[in-house]
């Protein structure tokens, strides 16, 4: 197993071996055999482009080929950034059948978060997709490039190839024999959502991501007749796993690829391709609903929608099956591992208020107390899991690995959840310090510490403030340095906060203006933080509660910045 990954115990892993969980597949030889058995079928949809299964097959060898004539070795990490278009899938199987380790990343990231990936990975190389949304993602790549030594090579698309940057188009040869990949060994790496101030890498493993996939494409009674929309981002877990993409694969299905998740676009690809299954987080969810009224596009074909990565509200649940015209599947799921999801079993009732019980017999699920002892059923606790496909420790992070996992190897998710009578998971909060914003993750130290950097600014604290559209937005509660003289000019700054405790916790900064919320995004814009972390609202105070023990107490002020007293934008 690769270095700095932790690997489940010998006990354990012969156990899934014996049960057949775990049952020796190599992710990077799927391709082949997915085309001897689907052959000229459709295996990837994306705007006019169709790709056969047999096609998909030869364009992985080739551009396994073409890794390797590149100096890609067994081992490598690989950090790729690709939007929803079929490369993404062809180099992500074409690094497994190398031996390299992809690492997924999104393409809202900027120098903050690849500098992050590519540091803590020690990658290679960086595939990336050239100028896309406006964004040239090229040019950052060969910054990273100038900072980073062990960042060797740029894989750009569209590119014409100079000193790093090899055009992602030349990465072509003639198929060449290459070993098998130890089905033990990590495949990939997910990032986590996070909890501290940096993402930690997930280490997935061949054996248990094959597991992963199948178990869930079974579960969702998945045929080669299955359409699959890839709505969301390709490289988030519920889509590229869930059973998604993999899955859809493993199945015979034809996956199709959507440019945006927005309504009109994939209400458009439903239609035209007779999608039958897709996944969306809760904001998605309602826009589409929202849109369903004003659209005359025929959703005959859709079975099912699984919702999941965010809080699903009842109401919004509700609305699913009457106006979709489709089944709600509900899903919660973490890159860690661990999926849970309604069955087509399960009754109304359930399914609109729980998120189903754990995808696989071997998973193990504890909702456990402060002091880590075990609930009864309907009482909210920690939630803690352990099984075939949840991760054993973050990738090179053995200082968090030993405060996020028990003794025993149970993973701490820091969500909060209850079990229901027979089984079936409620999430009820979080313990983790993570704003999730549209289905994004956004961890509150991450952004805290790019505020601090900024002139102005002595404190920070960013906690979630509930939205309707959104579930979450991002608001910072920030002390000035007593030293700033500049004059802000943001409305935003030390708005309400008094009215918003009704008490006096969180109180008002007075003195010389802070700096505006524009201002503020612009700073941490510029010190390269992804746009998706920038906060919504920032509000100054005189100083931040503290608990008894010293820290920031953002109980108060997440319930202060939740106050409807206080003006909304
Ligand atoms: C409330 N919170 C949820 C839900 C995830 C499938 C679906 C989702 C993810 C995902 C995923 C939730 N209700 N239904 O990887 O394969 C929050 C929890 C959780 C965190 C994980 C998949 N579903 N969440 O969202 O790694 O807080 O994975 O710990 O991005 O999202 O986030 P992520």
């Amino acid at each position: 197993m690769l270095e700095g990954c932790t690997p489940w115990p010998a006990e354990t892993a012969a156990r899934y071996r014996a049960q057949g969980v775990w049952n020796g597949t190599d992710l990077g030889s799927l391709p082949r055999a997915w085309a001897a058995r689907y052959g000229t079928a459709t295996a990837l949809v994306a705007g006019e482009r169709r790709i056969s299964y047999a096609e998909f097959a030869d364009r992985v060898d080739r551009r396994a080929a073409g890794f390797v004539r590149e100096g890609v070795l067994p081992g490598d990490r690989i950090v790729l950034q690709l939007p929803n278009v079929p490369e993404f899938v062809e180099v992500a199987f074409a690094l497994f059948r190398a031996g390299a380790k992809p690492v997924f990343s999104l393409t809202s990231h900027r120098a903050n978060e690849i500098r992050h990936l590519c540091a803590l990975s020690g990658a290679s190389g960086y595939v990336v997709p050239g100028v896309f949304r406006g964004f040239d993602h090229t040019a950052l790549a060969l910054e990273m490039a100038a900072e980073l030594p062990a960042l060797r090579r740029i894989y750009a698309q569209g590119a014409t190839a100079s000193g790093a940057v090899v055009p992602l188009e030349s990465v072509d040869a003639d198929p060449v024999d290459l070993p098998a990949n130890d089905p033990a060994d990590t495949a990939f790496f997910l990032l986590s959502g996070g909890t501290t101030a940096l993402p930690k890498l997930i280490p997935r493993t061949h054996d248990d991501y094959a597991y992963q996939t199948r178990t869930v494409a079974a579960l969702s009674g998945l045929t080669p007749d299955d359409v699959y929309l890839a709505a969301l981002p390709v490289e988030f877990n519920f889509t590229w796993g869930c059973p998604g993409v993999v899955g859809t694969l493993s199945t015979g299905g034809t996956v199709v690829l959507a440019p945006d998740p927005t309504a009109d676009d994939c209400f458009r690809l439903i239609e035209r391709e007779r999608v039958t299954l897709t996944s969306v987080v809760p904001t998605v969810a309602r826009l589409w609903l929202d849109e369903r009224e004003w659209s005359d596009a025929d959703l005959s074909s859709l079975r099912t929608l699984q919702i999941g990565g965010a809080r699903l509200e009842p109401e919004l649940a509700a609305r699913v099956g009457p106006e979709l015209g489709c089944r709600l599947q509900q899903v919660f799921g973490m890159a860690e591992g661990l999926l849970t999801m309604s069955r087509p079993e399960d009754g109304p009732d359930s399914v609109l208020h729980t998120q189903g019980r754990p995808v696989s017999p071997a998973d193990e699920v504890r909702i456990v107390d402060e002091r880590g002892d075990e609930v009864p059923a309907g009482t909210t606790g920690e939630l803690l899991t352990r099984g075939p496909y949840t991760l054993r420790g973050y990738y090179r992070a053995p200082e968090h690995n030993a405060r996020a996992f028990t003794e025993d190897g149970f993973y701490r998710t820091g969500d909060l959840a209850s079990l229901t009578e027979d089984g079936r998971l409620v999430v009820r909060g979080r313990l983790k310090d993570v704003v999730i914003r549209g289905g994004d993750k956004i961890a509150a130290g991450e952004v805290e510490a790019h505020l601090l950097a900024c002139p102005g600014i002595a404190a920070a604290a960013v906690v979630p403030v509930p939205d309707e559209f959104l579930g979450e937005r991002i608001y910072a509660f920030l002390v000035a340095r007593a030293d700033r003289e500049e004059p802000g000019t943001g409305a935003e700054a030390g708005a309400g906060a008094e009215a918003a405790t009704g008490a006096e916790p969180v109180s008002p900064a007075s003195s010389a203006a802070p700096p505006a919320l524009a201002e503020l995004k612009a700073a941490l814009h510029a010190r390269g933080l992804a746009d998706y972390k920038l906060p919504d609202r920032a509000e100054f105070v005189t100083d931040l509660p503290l608990t008894p023990l010293g820290k920031i107490d953002k109980k108060v002020l997440a319930a202060a910045a939740a106050d409807p007293a206080l003006p909304r934008d």
